[in-house]
């Protein structure tokens, strides 16, 4: 079984929102095309509490963008992002909701923040999608949305080390940085996902 996984495709992730990833919209219309190919479609939501320790607002001192230690973990402070409720967290209103037959949420704890759909990044919760997909005999799993360099890399490297055949839609995403995206396609690499283009796709 195939399951395609939609990272983060949320109102603040895309032009004009508070984290804007650049061209982020441009995703949209190849995930919504893509999605008829698989078996099963998730998604993740980025779901924060406004007090969020994530948020550069929420330190002394601090700006968008700087790197703190947060519990011993490098943490870059983010603009207020996805706080629970707003406009910001739905998913955008031109993505395809349809097919998506699960949403697992994601930062709900307000001491440390959670990339990947998997599990927080100090791997202490899960949240429940590698059970689900397991559950479902889903092999095989293919990973697009926002952002590449974050989100995506941090799920498609989980979906990697639980077991999954794991591939990378390049086309199907958009990085927040270009250094960051570089080093995260090349660890993707070496831990043998596999970057796919969305034309290459035939299943
Ligand atoms: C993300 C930064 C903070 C993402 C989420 O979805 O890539 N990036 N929260
Ligand atoms: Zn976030």
């Amino acid at each position: 079984m195939t399951a395609l996984i939609l990272v983060d495709i949320q109102n603040d992730f895309l032009p004009g929102g508070a984290l804007a990833v650049p061209k982020g919209n441009t995703i949209i219309p190849i995930v919504n095309s893509l999605q008829t190919q698989f078996d099963l479609v998730v998604a993740s939501q980025d779901w924060h509490p406004k007090n969020h320790a994530s948020f550069a607002s929420n330190h002394h001192k601090k700006q968008e963008f700087d790197v703190i230690d947060l519990n011993g973990t490098n943490q870059v402070l983010w603009p207020n992002h996805c706080v629970q409720g707003t406009h910001g967290a739905e998913f955008s209103s031109e993505l395809n909701t349809a097919r998506i037959a699960a949403i697992f949420r994601k930062g709900m704890l307000t001491q440390v923040d959670s990339y990947s759909a998997f599990f927080d990044n100090n791997k202490t919760h899960h949240t429940g999608l590698e059970a689900y997909l397991k559950s479902m005999q889903v092999t095989e799993v293919y990973v697009c949305g926002l952002a590449a360099d974050y989100c995506v890399y941090f799920t498609a490297k989980d979906a990697k080390a639980a077991g999954f055949n794991t591939f990378y839609i390049t086309d199907a995403t958009c990085y927040i940085d270009e250094t960051s995206y570089q080093t995260a396609i090349n660890d993707l690499t070496e831990n043998g996902v596999q970057l796919i283009k969305s034309t290459d796709i035939n299943l």
